[in-house]
């Protein structure tokens, strides 16, 4: 399997075209975080340029996504490698707003694969929604997702209310547009730039408590 292939066929959004490729990837032995970290997350950069330079529209995006959405499925059980130990609790959501879910998706993904208990909110999720699942999970960790300049206000006033009503609970935050020095201005106790990261941080935060 051409790993440039898979690339290309997520970026024309062939959903069933880069499911195929995938699986032929796992099944001659490619591993899912290389079909991941060479194929997949750069096609979804590509998309976003095309996206940028005016010759992919929402439309575009939403196949692409759909053909991510179609990789990620199968992907899924091989990155979420057993550890039977469980690490902690996390609710994680994308705020409110804002739909992307996919890096938020892989985010969940490889948190549950190091043993993490996760509760996904999924995408457009109110602050309120948030306080609540904590509470309901018992989760010492929630992790926040935002794609657009727009919405880093809502992860803003997310945190806040998270904090007001679970002072004890560590906040993460992460997403394309998020910086290091956006989570210290809002007071988050991390800021993750991958799904490996958001994985070390949790570990760090709340890992093995
Ligand atoms: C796919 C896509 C869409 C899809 C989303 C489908 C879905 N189910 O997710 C759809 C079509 C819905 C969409 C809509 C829009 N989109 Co859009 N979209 C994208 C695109 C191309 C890819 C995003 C993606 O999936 N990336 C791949 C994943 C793996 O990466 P990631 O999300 O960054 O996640 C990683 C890290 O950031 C991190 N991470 C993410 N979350 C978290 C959370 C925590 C806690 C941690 C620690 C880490 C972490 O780990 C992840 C894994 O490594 C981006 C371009 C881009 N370069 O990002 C534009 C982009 C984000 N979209 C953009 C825009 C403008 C829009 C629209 C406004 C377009 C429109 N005119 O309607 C709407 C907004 C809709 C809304 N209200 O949300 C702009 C945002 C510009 C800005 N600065 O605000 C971008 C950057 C495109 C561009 N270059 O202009 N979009």
């Amino acid at each position: 399997m051409d790993i440039d292939d898979l690339k290309q066929r997520l970026v024309e959004g062939d959903a069933k075209a880069t499911a195929a490729l995938a699986q032929q990837g796992l099944d001659e032995g490619q591993s899912a975080q290389s079909l991941l970290d060479d194929a997949l997350i750069p096609g979804m950069g590509v998309v976003g340029q095309l996206f940028e330079d005016g010759e992919y529209f929402v439309p575009e995006l939403l196949l692409s996504a759909r053909a991510m959405y179609a990789a990620l499925d199968l992907l899924r059980p091989h990155l979420a490698a057993a550890n039977s130990k469980p690490a902690g609790k996390a609710v994680l959501g994308t705020v409110q707003g804002d739909l992307h879910d996919i890096g938020k998706k892989l985010v969940v993904i490889m948190l549950e694969g190091n043993g993490f208990q996760v509760t996904d909110l999924g995408a457009d999720v109110p602050p309120d929604r948030f306080v609540e699942a904590v509470a309901e999970s018992g989760s010492q960790l929630v992790g926040l997702s935002a794609l657009l300049t727009t919405t880093l206000p809502a992860m803003e006033n997310t945190l806040r209310a998270i904090k007001e009503a679970h002072p004890s609970v560590s906040v993460i935050i992460g997403g394309a547009p998020v910086t290091q020095a956006y989570a210290d201005s809002i007071g988050a106790d991390g800021f993750g730039r991958d799904a490996n990261a958001a994985v070390s941080l949790a570990r760090h935060l709340v890992g093995d408590a």
